[in-house]
């Protein structure tokens, strides 16, 4: 009997090791939000921060546990154990005081660079190469703007973001496109309870208070003089740009997920965000189809769209424009929605949709349909974008879009003020109106 129970706890730390390492196969450190494979100067000061701090406390629990480990070995007791009770003391005055020294020691550690790196996130660096006027290539920058770094306000809402970008006059919603290796300076608000910004490859983590304005700077990847520091290039030649260009192509230009790190609700799960970060190029192009907007169906101006519209919106025939039509009239869509270039389309109470057809989620990045050469998948928008209009309440539950204060489509009515939900024909309609958003 005794061999085997003897055997069997010979082998349990077998056991033990081997279902950890089956455990923690699951984990990988490279997923797309770890904090561990930091792709700007914030996130990396973080993450050195957090492995200080995993170094000092590792040495405090191997020193500690150690000691411990070997009090307990040393002076367990044996069979016929005849040894006297060791003396008992009350304290050794040089070990008390060399222990409490050596926990100062190591909290000093920690907390210088702690305050640095506090500081280091806090100021937002007037780095020359971030100035808009250096690199944004769109027209529409005021002087005074020039000298600035791109300011994103950040609004928090119950359960999506809203990205406006003041110095360019436009306002996104969920993904927001920033330019890589430049500094980006947001101003966090929030527009009803506690959020938080959190983008774990780029930056961490900021909260959006009701009534108050939080700042913050990020960075996807360095900038071309903290690049060539980093790698020891001093000269300064064509090649070495190229090198730069490389690497900001192969390591940075991505769509990061970002995710609310602030309980905030029923959906709060669900309320994520992603961040594309393109070149300078692609910035300005992006920026250009925010501003530029969107016009009618069959490229009609809204002028002439709104004047058949109102005169009898029975000659607009086809499916984007009833799909328009439904939008404007009996989806109230529209009172919730801004579509930018659409006159009507001014409510503010939901995402701004324009160009939310490009778009590679919605809902707040919860419904994905980005393909694998990151584009859209087409066939899955069209998808998750009736799914999201029939469903909304199930797809992210007490969602203010399904049931707002007094509307939302989960409350629409006919002419007799009966129940009348969207039927499947106008949901198709829509959603291919939706897609036509791009
Ligand atoms: C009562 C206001 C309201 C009305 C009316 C409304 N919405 Fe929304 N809509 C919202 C809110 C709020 C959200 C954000 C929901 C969330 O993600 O938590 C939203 C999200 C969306 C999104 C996802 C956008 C994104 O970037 O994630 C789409 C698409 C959308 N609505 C389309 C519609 C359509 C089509 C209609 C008309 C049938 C409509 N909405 C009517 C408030 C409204
Ligand atoms: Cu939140």
């Amino acid at each position: 009997m005794k061999s085997i129970s003897v055997r069997l706890l010979r082998i349990f730390p077998t056991i033990i090791i081997g279902v950890l390492t089956a455990f923690f196969s699951g984990c990988s450190l490279d997923t797309r939000m770890s904090t561990f494979v930091p792709k700007g100067p914030i996130a990396e000061t973080q993450l050195d921060l957090f492995m200080l701090t995993v170094w000092v406390t590792g040495f405090i629990f191997i020193a500690v546990g150690g000691v411990y480990t070997y009090a307990i070995i040393k002076f367990r007791e044996k069979p016929n154990d005849n040894r006297p009770l060791p003396t008992q003391g009350h304290g050794n005055p040089l070990i008390e005081i060399g222990l409490i020294g050596a926990s100062i020691f190591l909290l000093v550690v920690i907390a210088v660079p702690t305050l640095q790196g506090i500081w280091f996130t806090h100021d937002t660096p007037d780095d020359p190469e971030s100035r808009m006027g250096s690199w944004y290539k769109g027209d529409g920058l005021s002087d005074e703007e020039a000298d600035n770094p791109l300011i994103i306000k950040v609004k928090g809402y119950r359960w999506w973001w809203a990205f406006e970008y003041p110095q360019l006059g436009i306002t996104t919603a969920n993904e927001m496109v920033i330019p890589a290796g430049k500094v980006v300076h947001l101003e966090l608000r929030s527009v009803d309870v506690i959020h938080s910004f959190w983008l774990p490859k780029i930056a961490g983590k900021v909260d959006l208070i009701p009534g108050r304005t939080n700042s913050m700077w990020i960075q996807a990847g360095d900038n071309y003089l903290n690049w060539k520091e980093k790698h020891g290039h001093k000269a300064d030649d064509e090649s070495l740009r190229s090198e730069y260009s490389s690497y900001l192509e192969e390591e940075i230009y991505d769509y990061y997920y970002g995710q609310c790190a602030e309980y905030c609700g029923d959906s709060h799960a669900r309320m994520l965000f992603r961040a594309n970060v393109v070149n300078d190029d692609d910035f300005t192009t992006w920026v250009a189809d925010e501003k530029n907007g969107h016009k009618a169906p069959s490229n009609m101006n809204w002028d002439e769209w709104y004047a058949a519209y109102d005169e009898n919106p029975n000659q607009l025939s086809g499916d984007l424009h009833e799909g328009l039509k439904i939008f404007m009239g009996r989806g109230q869509c529209a009172s919730c929605h801004q579509v930018a270039g659409n006159p009507r389309a001014l409510g503010v109470a939901g995402p701004n949709l324009t160009n939310v057809g490009s778009r590679m989620s919605i809902a707040a990045g919860w419904l994905n349909h980005r393909s694998d050469t990151n584009n859209v998948d087409l066939e899955k928008q069209y998808v998750n974008f009736f799914k999201w209009i029939k469903e909304t309440d199930v797809v992210k539950p007490g969602n203010l879009m399904w049931r707002a204060n007094g509307g939302g489509i989960g409350e629409l009515t006919d002419e007799n003020g009966e129940l009348a939900l969207l039927t499947d024909d106008e949901i198709h309609k829509l959603s291919l109106y939706l897609q036509s958003l791009k």
